[in-house]
């Protein structure tokens, strides 16, 4: 009985460590990612890079989100790689009316989704562009969270083009349920 109990445990060993060999080939985000639902303009950095600087660099293009009261908070840090010289005036803004997250409670790689007007989302539901997309690459299958800003709203999609199942609208997922690393396309209206 001891043989078999031993041989019990190698074989449920060896499950578990299948079932890990499994569970760490889903996809691993590394860096912060942008897309702009306006221009679909879009870039990754990697790990720890700063992608407000990044995109400012690469586009001029300066990335805000919404402060406390409501107010752009510039996302271009000053000890970003952006030189003081090169922040102009004629900048172009975008604004982060939604940002997702690869692990639950805000945490891990982040995916800011932006728009050249944060008043878009309160223009109703008839005339307000929807911020749509698929979640490529890396992005899919391993959202956990996310939050709005500016009085948009999310939702998001196990599958493509909106179908299957969902979890939202809402404004703050610390969590999504039983979508958890399933998210494959998303709105924000
Ligand atoms: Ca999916």
């Amino acid at each position: 009985m001891k043989r078999i109990a031993s041989i019990a445990a190698t074989v449920l060993l060896g499950l578990v460590l299948v079932l890990n060999a499994s569970s760490a080939q889903a996809n691993e985000v590394v860096g912060d990612c942008w897309v702009d639902g306006g221009s679909k303009r879009s870039l990754c950095v990697g790990a720890g890079e700063d992608i407000a600087g990044a995109v400012f660099e690469q586009f001029g293009i300066e990335i805000f989100t919404e402060g406390l009261k409501g107010e752009p908070v510039s996302l271009v840090s000053g000890d970003s790689t952006v030189s003081e010289t090169s922040r102009g005036v004629s900048a172009a803004a975008t604004y982060t009316l939604g940002i997702f997250y690869a692990h639950a409670n805000k945490g891990g790689a982040k995916l800011f989704v932006t728009y050249g007007d944060h008043t878009i989302c309160s223009w109703g539901s008839i005339v307000t562009p929807n911020l749509a997309g698929a979640f490529g690459g890396v992005w899919n299958n391993v959202i956990s969270s996310f939050e709005t800003n500016w009085g948009c709203t999310g939702k998001i999609w196990d599958l493509a083009n909106y179908s299957g199942d969902t979890f939202g609208w809402t404004t703050l997922a610390n969590s999504v349920g039983g979508m958890n690393d399933r998210a494959t396309s998303y709105q924000l209206t």
